[in-house]
């Protein structure tokens, strides 16, 4: 960026809102810094032979064959081949960061877990978020269910809250999770689609298991396509105990909600990011957290008493189902904050290794049917993905806290066990490493014990079978806007089945038994009859749950938001100069994009450095367009790109200011105004209003209107 416009603290607009990433030179030195934890090092082999040409093989004659003596290229090329490990066989796809929980005061009427009861401690946490179907390489913006899964290194041991972004599951039982997901895999005879689930495999599943119906809903709604990952929510799905310093134990839901509010993408925006950014969210969350734009989120819990276990019309154990807030309130337990990014993405995100199983005193399981089929799961498909039982030992499995015990050998051994004793008792080394009882302070984890009394028998619990009035408050929760982009995304996927009779029966045995209006609506959009199944309804103890809409998550500022400022020659640098300064205040983000990367004249002839092209940075990465004022109309009118930029942002309900003269450009586009076109002469007269738009993300009131722009 030019000089001019760098006074008053003013940064860089691509480089972000830190100003010490000002100019070109100063992100140059970051990106190298980030390059290699090797300088002044010799290059050597694995055996530590310091290598004298990294050039050349050797040969028999410089055109000679390569000799099979030639061990610094067999080591190469050997571990080069097998750099690869097997993906997840859900959840492929992720990114991760570093952060830390710092837990609120008073949770030990809850738990006595030590992480949860001790404010001042600041816990190492990792995460990884994921989408689930697509392979390692597969897009971001797919629809999708996000995977959300926390590791806290606590000093009792590890915790991992293996959660996702839709407080509940497609089926209700570990046997049937195979199914699901060969069901929603690629399909198996061509391998398509990648990363979707608008096929037939998945609708047949589904629609032939009606315990789906919630959590399908969910996937069809407008969480399954986030905005980033920095605004979704997380949930820990199951039904888990929290057991206290008196062992009384009670019921949890995990909650974590985001700070920075929720948001989405639409859906023509999400499968054009799918191919015009593939990395659209793991570079939002890089980016954010390299800026100091640190996401955070709220840890919260719903507590049932065991008393009260029965006292619902839905089995707490029955991972299908919610706990509406009205009926069970979220009590806010602690925060989590991300501030630090990898280092290297296959040894941390890749190898980290989560497991349901992975739990802390003060914490324990209950019979969730699921939950216990993850129990077993999550350990056993490591020994196939990190190679053995060694797992916990590769740096970012390994616990902060000493851990000591008589598993011995195996794949992959990093520890030098001393001593003569592995096993107990024994009397050789003093009958170490001892057992500590619960009682003791800093006591060892002992299994909450429930009463368990019942025959042996594979049967679902007749108090699992309602599948569709959780569905239906889901659905009838949902803002006008909420539930237009529900039909359209129901619509959207079932055209796409090629087998009309799936088609017919998720309209007419499912989407029916859900709401009648949706049925029929979606059913229209397909050209099929839809029965009217509205008696049959069982309603669920309330109609409406505040918390299931967005809406209802709209964030206090609008940090982190990304605003596009189109620019040509001749453009006002004082404009300029306010957009960012104003930026800076908001802690959002504001990129100057060019018709080419070459930096444009001010008005004043001064030179204005690109933070990019305005075809490289489409408007779909943005949450707001501004076109700068400036001498330069007719120069924008024959810019083709430009207004496509526009009337993309238009369709796609983001705030638009026109500046100067450039307001003439809604009546050459023929774009409606409304309150998200804002036309001033003067930046600082919008930048409230542009501010409480962005706040609110997108100008729903447009929607009708812009679905006649074409895409
Ligand atoms: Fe998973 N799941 N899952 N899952 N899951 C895996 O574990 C599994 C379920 C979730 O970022 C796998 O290490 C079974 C519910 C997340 O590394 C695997 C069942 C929820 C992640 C596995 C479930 C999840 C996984 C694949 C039904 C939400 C990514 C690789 C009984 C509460 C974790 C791996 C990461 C990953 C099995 C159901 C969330 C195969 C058998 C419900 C976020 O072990």
């Amino acid at each position: 960026m030019n000089d001019d416009l760098k006074d008053n603290n003013t940064k860089s607009a691509l480089a972000g809102n830190t100003p010490d990433k000002s100019n070109q030179t100063e992100k140059t030195r970051q990106l190298d810094q980030a390059r290699s934890d090797a300088t002044d090092e010799a290059l050597t082999t694995n055996q530590g032979v310091k290598i004298a040409d990294n050039q050349n093989s050797l040969k028999a004659g410089v055109r000679g064959s390569t000799l099979l003596e030639d061990f610094i290229l067999r080591e190469k090329i050997t571990h080069f081949d097998h750099e690869r490990i097997p993906e997840r066989i859900v959840h492929a796809r992720g990114v991760g960061a570093h952060g830390y929980f710092q837990a609120y005061e008073g949770n030990e009427r809850f738990t006595k877990a030590g992480f949860l009861t001790d404010p001042s401690i600041q816990t190492p946490i990792f995460v990884r978020f994921s989408t689930v179907q697509g392979p390692r390489g597969s897009a971001d913006t797919v629809r999708d269910i996000r995977g959300f899964a926390i590791k806290f290194y606590t000093q009792e041991g590890n915790f991992d809250l293996v959660g996702n972004n839709a407080p509940v599951f497609f089926v209700q039982d570990g046997i049937k999770f195979p199914d699901f997901v060969h069901a929603v895999k690629p399909e198996p005879h061509r391998e398509i689609p990648t990363g979707a689930t608008a096929h037939d495999t998945f609708w047949d599943f589904v629609s032939l298991v009606p315990e789906s119906a919630h959590a399908v809903m969910w996937a069809m709604s407008d969480r399954a396509i986030p905005r980033n990952l920095r605004s979704i929510q997380g949930f820990g799905v199951h039904t888990f105990r929290f057991v206290d310093a008196h062992e009384k134990a009670r019921f949890v839901k995990f909650h974590w909600t985001p700070k920075q509010g929720l948001s989405a993408l639409v859906w023509d925006e999400a499968q054009k990011l799918a191919g015009k950014d593939p990395d659209f969210h793991r570079r939002d969350l890089y980016e954010a957290i390299e800026q100091g734009l640190y996401p955070e989120w709220e840890l919260g819990v719903q507590i049932v008493e065991e008393e009260d276990e029965m006292s619902f019309d839905f089995d707490l154990l029955d991972p299908t189902k919610i706990i509406p807030e009205e009926l069970v309130p979220i009590t806010p337990i602690g925060k989590f904050v991300l501030n630090r990014n990898v280092d290297n993405f296959f040894a941390e995100t890749e190898q980290i290794a989560f497991c349901p199983g992975h739990i802390v005193p003060g914490l324990d399981f209950t019979n969730d049917p699921l939950l216990q089929a993850r129990l077993f799961s999550y350990t056993d498909t490591q020994l196939s993905r990190l190679g053995g039982p060694n797992f916990h030992q590769i740096p970012i499995n390994k616990p902060v806290c000493p851990f000591h015990n008589n598993q011995r050998d195996g794949i992959h051994q990093h520890q030098i066990h001393k001593g003569q004793a592995s096993y107990q008792p024994n009397s050789i080394d003093n009958n170490w490493p001892i057992e500590i009882p619960a009682a003791a302070q800093n006591g060892g984890f002992e299994s909450y014990q429930e009463r368990i009394d019942g025959h042996k028998i594979r049967q679902r619990s007749e108090s699992f079978s309602d599948h569709f009035s959780q569905a239906r408050l889901y659905y009838q929760s949902l803002a006008a806007h909420e539930q237009k982009h529900v039909v359209d995304a129901y619509t959207f996927e079932l055209s796409k089945v090629q087998r009309p009779h799936i088609r017919e029966r998720e309209v007419q045995e499912v989407l029916a038994n859900i709401d009648t209006d949706l049925a029929k609506q979606v059913g229209q959009n397909l050209g099929i009859e839809v029965p009217d199944l509205k008696e049959n309804f069982k309603q669920a103890s309330i109609e409406k749950s505040e918390k299931l809409s967005m809406q209802a998550f709209i964030p206090e500022d609008i940090q982190g938001r990304k605003i596009a400022v189109l620019i040509h020659d001749k453009v006002n640098a004082e404009t300029l100069r306010t957009i960012i300064n104003w930026s800076i205040q908001e802690n959002a983000i504001v990129h100057l994009l060019t018709p080419m990367l070459a930096p444009v004249k001010g008005s004043r002839d001064e030179v204005i450095t690109s933070d990019g092209m305005q075809k490289a940075e489409p408007s779909i990465i943005y949450d707001a367009v501004v076109i700068a004022d400036g001498d330069n109309l007719d120069a924008v009118l024959a810019d083709g790109v430009t207004k496509h930029y526009l009337l993309e942002a238009y369709k796609h309900l983001k705030p638009i200011v026109f500046l100067g003269n450039k307001a003439e450009l809604l009546d050459q586009l023929d774009l409606v105004p409304d309150e998200g076109t804002l036309l001033q002469d003067d930046f600082r007269h919008v930048a409230e209003k542009l501010k409480q738009l962005l706040r609110h993300h997108r100008v729903w009131a447009r929607e009708a209107v812009a679905e006649a722009i074409p895409a």
